[in-house]
């Protein structure tokens, strides 16, 4: 298991193993040779759905609490222990959410051709297939068994900022198929954001910093804020050999480990267990641990750009998903700050003794070199296209 890149640098050495081995084979053929394998070698079991998984304990923080001393101690208790806790009365009706997961399966529920109309465009706005991202690439044989939907700030075609990378206009299902459904992410998108500034308020606290260090213009003033549905499939894929549920021995997960990328993560799920964390990412060997799910709440987790600003103070903790057999939903909305933010050590983390350990970095830099890392190129799509349209 890989230990989590330190700076931009390592992350990049990292990766560029992984694209080494991309380039001499590139991954939509390996991908079918190893289906061709799979296929040979019959299906490959199931791992038995947990009938009692053990789960982590995670500090829970009211945003209604009244007693924001509590709170601050709560959130930092729980940044420096495992980098994950639940929020709740966030201001989001159980109604709502439950609207939200139900318009996002309708889309998932759509044939795989429709869905692929869609597909994920360079602004990173779309349709993400199974296998389309590869988090793990050390541990995983073939990529993340999830499909996802990105959905960011819409920015109009017109607008200067859609020059940005990751700013523009959102690709939508069309309303004859999916009628309301731009109306409900949109909504969604808009709530998730003012929660994820009250969370910021807590943590520049929790920090040691005002309270409204994370609302200067640069930082949430016009954030990449991007929500991602998410859906891992119990069935079967590609082949009727292919099983999709997670095996570790096997290289196989809904999603492979890896710590996100920027501020902060509010992931909402369905109630099936799948979530596992990774406390201590450093440590050999490591030891997972289930989160459970909660209804109404979100689990917010701390990303790589957290940990920088704080020095490894808050650290971004690893984690993954185990589809052990049932078809789950969630929802992850990635709290990235504005495109020229420059991410660097906070007065606050540092010292004489402890000086910086990352160098400065700016946010759309660090972002973009990330999705790069991790997705597969959009020219393998068209070029997949283009032979299915040849034969
Ligand atoms: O689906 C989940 O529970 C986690 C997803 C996740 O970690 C991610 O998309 O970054
Ligand atoms: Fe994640």
């Amino acid at each position: 298991m890989p230990s989590i890149s330190r700076g931009i640098g390592n992350f990049v050495e990292r990766k560029r193993v992984a694209k080494r081995d991309l380039n001499s084979r590139p991954r939509e053929e390996k991908r079918r040779e190893e289906e061709r394998e799979r296929e040979m070698a019959g299906p490959v079991r199931e791992v038995a759905a947990p009938a009692a998984v053990k789960t982590t304990a995670l500090n829970c923080i009211s945003l209604s609490d009244p007693d924001i001393n509590r709170s601050v101690s709560l959130l930092r208790q729980a940044c420096l222990d495992s980098g994950f806790f639940y929020v709740v009365d966030h201001g989001i009706s159980q109604e709502f959410m439950d609207e939200v997961f139900f318009q996002s399966k309708k889309f998932f529920d759509l044939p795989l051709p429709e869905k692929m109309k869609l597909l994920r465009n360079e602004k990173h706005r779309g349709y993400t297939p199974p296998l389309d991202e590869l988090l793990d690439p050390e541990n995983q044989v073939l990529g993340d068994y999830k499909e996802g939907y990105y959905i960011g700030v819409e920015v109009p075609e017109d607008d200067p900022q859609a020059e940005k990378p990751f700013f523009g206009p959102n690709q939508w299902p069309s309303k004859d198929i999916l009628p309301g459904w731009r109306r409900v992410m949109e909504q969604y998108h808009q709530e998730a954001l003012r929660v994820s500034r009250s969370i910021a308020k807590i943590i520049a606290l929790a920090l040691d910093l005002d309270a409204d260090f994370f609302d200067k213009p640069e930082m949430l003033g016009d954030p990449i804020a991007t929500l991602r549905l998410l859906h891992y499939e119990r069935g079967e894929y590609f082949t009727n050999h292919f099983c999709k549920a997670s095996n570790p021995v096997k290289g196989i997960y809904g999603c492979g480990a890896h710590s996100d990328y920027g501020l902060i993560t509010l992931l909402a799920t369905d109630d099936v267990v799948g979530l596992q964390i990774c406390k201590d990412k450093d440590a050999q060997p490591q030891t997972w641990e289930y989160v459970a799910p909660l209804k109404g709440g979100f689990i917010v987790n701390l990303g790589d750009m957290l940990e920088r600003w704080s020095n490894g103070v808050f650290r971004s903790t690893l984690h993954r998903v185990i589809v052990d057999g049932q078809e789950r939903y969630s929802m992850a909305y990635f709290v990235e700050p504005s495109h020229e933010c420059l991410v660097e050590c906070l007065p606050s983390c540092t010292s004489e003794t402890n000086p910086p350990k990352y160098p400065p970095v700016t946010c759309a830099a660090y972002l973009s070199q990330r999705y790069k890392d991790t997705h597969l190129d959009l020219t393998s799509y068209h070029e997949r296209q283009t032979r299915e349209e040849q034969t």
